[in-house]
């Protein structure tokens, strides 16, 4: 790819000129020698208050178009000159049949993992985790989960009898074997929660908590570096729910909490977490029917673009010079 062509777009033209993709990248299925694929999961009939999520792969790929340019300062680094991205386009989905949902989601990213291209994935509830989880582990075994959340989403059943939820996601992971609790870790947990969804509730799965609280004590780095340490050894599947940012910063999510993360502590969190060994990503409940100004889908566009800066890094400080 011309790196001064973007998709059909000249990159010096505007950014508010040319079809809408992520960052006016190619918008192809065809993953030759790709190493990040942007796909869409325009899927909310799990989530289980403000619904409206189905609205964001659209609105993340706005504001990736008309907001990011392809610099990362804190990096140093064209993430796009390092790596071959495209926008993979959405995944299919069907309104309000999750589990049939599932399985096309399944489907439809588990070419990606098999490729061994990073996907990307905008949601979408966070219940989409499931199916992404299914797909990674079909090609890596069991992963390392980073899970940034203002909760748990360990649940056993909503409603007495709902199994699949954006609440229960990561346990039924745990049940179908498809991550290493002893890997992974939960970060950000805050606010209100169900009496009988505690921390203990989750750490018996085996995960690691650090509560919002914790984080703040600790800051960024040594959060990043209990991330690091965590999951050493094991590919690492992360999964970013909007909502452990701060209400003031992320209006628009699916379960809005107060006392999270700022901006600005968030992206040093993931700047200290380059080395990281990503295979896949989630992006999920930002919901633009809530949103105010885009803020929060230009954040969800920003952390998107934090990840490729973090991807193209690890290359880079792999390949001889
Ligand atoms: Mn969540």
């Amino acid at each position: 790819m011309d790196n001064k062509t973007i998709g059909s777009v000249i990159s010096s033209a505007p950014r508010f000129c040319g079809i809408t993709s992520f960052m006016r990248l190619p918008h192809t299925r065809d993953l030759n020698e790709v190493d990040v694929a942007i796909i869409g999961i325009p899927f909310d009939s799990d989530g289980a208050f403000r619904i409206g999520s189905r609205f964001a792969p659209e609105s993340i790929r706005s504001q990736g178009k008309l907001c990011l340019r392809n610099y990362h300062i804190a990096h140093n680094i064209a993430p796009l000159e390092h790596i071959k991205v495209v926008d993979f386009g959405d995944s299919a989905v069907i309104p309000g049949s999750v589990e049939r949902t599932y399985e096309v989601v399944e489907c439809e990213v588990s070419p990606i993992f098999q490729e061994g291209v990073i996907p990307i994935a905008l949601g979408g509830d966070h219940s989409i985790s499931l199916p992404l989880l299914r797909a990674a582990a079909k090609k890596y075994g069991k992963v390392a989960l980073v899970h940034f959340d203002a909760h748990l989403d360990t649940g056993d059943v909503y409603y007495d009898e709902i199994k699949y939820t954006h609440g229960t996601q990561f346990r039924r992971a745990v049940e179908e074997g498809l991550v290493d609790t002893s890997k992974s870790i939960q970060v950000g947990m805050n606010g209100t929660i169900y009496p009988e969804m505690t921390r203990e509730y989750s750490e018996t799965l085996g995960y690691k908590i650090i509560t919002m609280d914790e984080a703040a004590a600790l800051g960024s780095q040594m959060v990043a570096n209990a991330i690091l340490e965590r999951t050493q050894g094991l590919p690492v599947f992360f999964s970013f729910d909007i909502d452990i940012m701060d209400v003031s910063v992320a209006p628009g999510s699916g379960a809005p909490e107060v006392g999270g993360y700022l901006t600005r502590e968030m992206l040093q969190i993931l700047r200290a977490l380059r080395d990281l060994n990503i295979i896949g990503v989630d992006i999920v409940e930002v919901n633009p029917l809530f949103d105010s100004g885009q803020i929060t889908s230009i954040l969800a566009a920003n952390i998107v673009f934090e990840f490729l800066a973090m991807i193209a890094t690890r290359k880079r400080q792999r390949q001889p010079m």
